[in-house]
């Protein structure tokens, strides 16, 4: 069930709080009419999306790492439009990261480049829009020129003044760390150093599988910031520990929200309160998990998972149903409830949702809306509250 201790701990925390708890309570009495797909459209909204550079001479493989990290062939058919002479912006509508690919390193004028770039990132700093903001930069050398430039170094060190640097040695194709020492010695700006092959290379006696890239995840994931780790979760392709880790971020944020609510004096009649939280939560880990998050599938399955339809769907409705499957919770709905027990039930019915979609892939069937509900009310069912 996850790390109930540190709900609790949260839960001390977010109840010494009076203003955040009366914003909860505040969002939750509204929440009476309750609009599902408002709710799902503004968690998913929440998660944003993360913003990467990248730089690196032309051909060490920036285009070919994009495409082979992230969902969507970013590098390849995403939309770019030019921000600055340098650099590039380029998304892809439901794809939760922008890259900011950049050019121009190799004409010997990189001290302008990097300056420019710097103006950039210190621009979106300042400019009171977060979702703007560059979150980090993978700096590519390629492995196989085992050469590093005095320019390569001096541009690392100046970006890294602006924003967390990593150095990504690419088209690795051998074991010998000589050339990785000497980047990591003399790039000591970097925040780290990874070998990776984000493509097959084939050689005459055999073909080399691609490795690295699960690495660089993991140390990304660490080094951006908290407001970009589940939307980085949720773009990437290569690593399911972090999915793990961001989707655990998630059900412990709602099991805190949920705690806040359930500490109030407020009774807790027919779950209408925590209904926003819960809904919420399942909408973020569909997204993190990489499923379908279009508004009309996200109703589809809560509101089948809960056994409510049509004329009765409301998301208190949805909720209650929810929550009664989980044995040992059906009797709390129209009584009252505690911040622990809000917490407990909201992690409970995270991580049975979490399991659910886990089962579903690695059954192979489809993950559509109906499996998954299935699935789900499955979960709930055999989901334990201690
Ligand atoms: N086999 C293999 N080939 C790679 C790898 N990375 C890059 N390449 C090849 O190297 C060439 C250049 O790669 P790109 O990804 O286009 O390089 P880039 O840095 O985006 O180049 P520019 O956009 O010109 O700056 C392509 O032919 C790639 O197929 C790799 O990991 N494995
Ligand atoms: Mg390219």
């Amino acid at each position: 069930m996850g790390n109930i201790l540190d709900i609790i701990r949260n839960v001390k925390d977010v109840t010494k709080t009076g203003g955040a708890i009366g914003n909860l309570t505040e969002a939750a009495k509204n929440a009476k009419g309750l609009n599902i797909k408002q709710i799902i459209d503004d968690a998913i909204e929440k998660i944003g999306h993360a913003n990467i550079l990248i730089a690196g001479k032309t051909g060490v493989g920036k285009s070919t790492l994009i495409n082979a990290v992230f969902k969507g062939n970013l590098a390849e058919t995403g939309v770019g439009y030019s921000v600055t002479q340098h650099m590039k912006e380029y998304s892809k509508s439901g794809e939760p990261v922008h890259i900011f690919d950049t050019k121009g390193f190799e004409l010997g004028n990189y001290k302008e480049v990097v300056k420019e770039l710097k103006g950039e990132i210190e621009r979106r700093k300042n400019s009171g829009d977060a979702s703007t903001h560059i979150h980090l930069a993978w700096f590519c050398i390629s492995n196989d020129g085992k050469r590093l430039e005095h320019a390569e170094s001096e541009f690392i060190e100046e970006l890294s003044k602006e924003v967390p640097v990593v150095v990504v040695l690419t088209k690795t194709v051998d074991t010998n760390m000589e050339f990785y020492n000497i980047v990591k010695n003399e790039c000591r700006a970097a925040t780290n150093v990874i070998r990776v092959l984000a493509q097959a290379y084939e050689t005459p006696i055999g073909t080399i599988p691609p490795f690295g890239l699960e690495e660089l995840i993991d140390h990304t994931y660490e080094i951006v910031p908290d407001v970009a780790k589940a939307a980085l979760a949720a773009a990437q392709k290569v690593n399911d520990k972090i999915t793990k880790r961001a989707v655990d971020k998630v059900i412990a944020t709602a099991a805190t929200a949920a705690a806040a609510i359930g500490a109030t004096p407020v009774p807790f009649s027919d779950a209408v309160l925590l209904a926003p939280v819960q809904i919420g939560m399942i909408a973020s880990i569909s997204k993190v998990m990489k499923i379908d998050t279009d508004k009309t599938f996200i109703t589809t399955l809560v509101s089948s998972a809960a056994g409510v339809l049509g004329a009765t769907m409301t998301g208190r409705a949805v909720a209650r149903g929810l929550i009664k499957l989980i044995p040992e919770a059906g009797t709390i709905v129209g009584g009252t409830i505690s911040a622990v027990t809000a917490s407990i039930v909201t992690s409970g019915m995270g991580y049975a949702y979490y399991n659910a979609v886990k089962l579903v892939m690695a059954s192979g069937q489809d993950l559509s809306a109906q499996n998954l509900a299935d699935a789900f009310r499955e979960q709930l069912k055999k989901t334990k509250l201690k």
